[in-house]
């Protein structure tokens, strides 16, 4: 269905898999294209309960297309170039209500990191690397870069990384808490099926909204913060999955979750 992407279902786990593995799974229009497509579809299907983002062969997404680049006519629009593309990836990652796993399986870079910085949670293989890569093309981090960093490791810290641009190892990264685990790599895409489907089977309402608070958070103060999880309970505890949930308890079984 497309050219540059490949998409598979598995337990209510969907996982899409950048395939450009010559280029390291570089962005081009194409591929950019075809991202927004699948984000849209992932979100709007009702069977998918988790997304993994992966890539085919030894990275997971080199960033923007550099050979591309040399192909671009006439005078190149960056700005708007970013806002068709980069950022409505990174909102609908963002504002997807299901948990969005990124599976590192090997090098992250420029835009590519910013992709994997936007999803909920971040597995990476052992041999993975991080890599700013703007810096030393004469760029400004993008795609959201300088939202997430700051978000995990403080202001100096970013700096840091993106002034010098040096490659981060997969075990650095999980001590900066910049990803969440780490797996060797024949193990890596059965740990994160594993973790997106105990994912898959919580109830699809509770993750959705605890994504929201959780987002939230960062720009409220606690008042604002109590009453919107005050406002969200209100929204949970109307489902039919927590009196699914309750009763489970009660009766001593496993619950079906419906995400009604
Ligand atoms: O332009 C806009 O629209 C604005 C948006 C910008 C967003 C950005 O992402 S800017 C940052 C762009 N990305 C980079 O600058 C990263 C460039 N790549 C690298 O620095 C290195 O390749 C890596 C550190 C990622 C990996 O190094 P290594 O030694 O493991 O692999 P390699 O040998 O450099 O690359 C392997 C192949 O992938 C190679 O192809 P070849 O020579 O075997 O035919 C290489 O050219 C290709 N490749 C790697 N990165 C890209 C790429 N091809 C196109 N674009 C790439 N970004």
């Amino acid at each position: 269905m497309f050219e540059t992407l490949l998409i598979s279902d598995e337990n209510r786990v969907r996982t899409i898999t950048f395939n450009r593995p010559d280029e390291l799974n570089a962005v081009n229009a194409a591929m950019a294209g075809e991202l927004v497509a699948a984000l849209k579809e992932a979100a709007k299907d009702a069977g998918v309960r988790c997304l993994v983002l992966t890539g085919a062969g030894r990275g997971f997404c080199a960033g923007q297309d550099l050979k591309a680049v040399g192909r671009r006519s006439g005078e190149f629009d960056f700005s708007k170039t970013l806002r068709e593309t980069y950022n409505r990836i990174v909102t609908a990652i963002r504002t997807m209500e299901k948990p969005v796993i990124a599976s590192v399986n090997g090098v992250a870079a420029g835009a590519g990191w910013s992709l994997a910085l936007a999803c909920d949670l971040r597995v990476a293989s052992s041999q993975a690397k991080f890599v700013t890569a703007f810096g030393k093309i004469g760029l400004v981090p993008d795609a959201g870069m300088t939202f997430a960093l700051p978000r995990l490791v403080g202001p100096a810290r970013s700096l840091e990384i993106t002034w010098l641009g040096e490659p981060i190892s997969a075990e650095r990264a999980l001590e900066l808490g910049l990803v969440n685990r780490i797996e060797e790599p024949d193990n890596l895409a059965s740990a994160v099926l594993t973790l997106a489907e105990s994912l898959a089977r919580c109830a699809p309402r509770s993750l959705a909204l605890t994504k929201r608070a959780i987002n939230a958070s960062l720009g409220n103060d606690l008042p604002t913060q109590l009453d919107y999880e005050a406002q969200l309970q209100g929204i949970a505890g109307v489902t039919k999955d927590y009196a699914e949930g309750v009763a489970a308890f009660v009766e001593k079984r496993a619950p079906e979750f419906t995400g009604e």
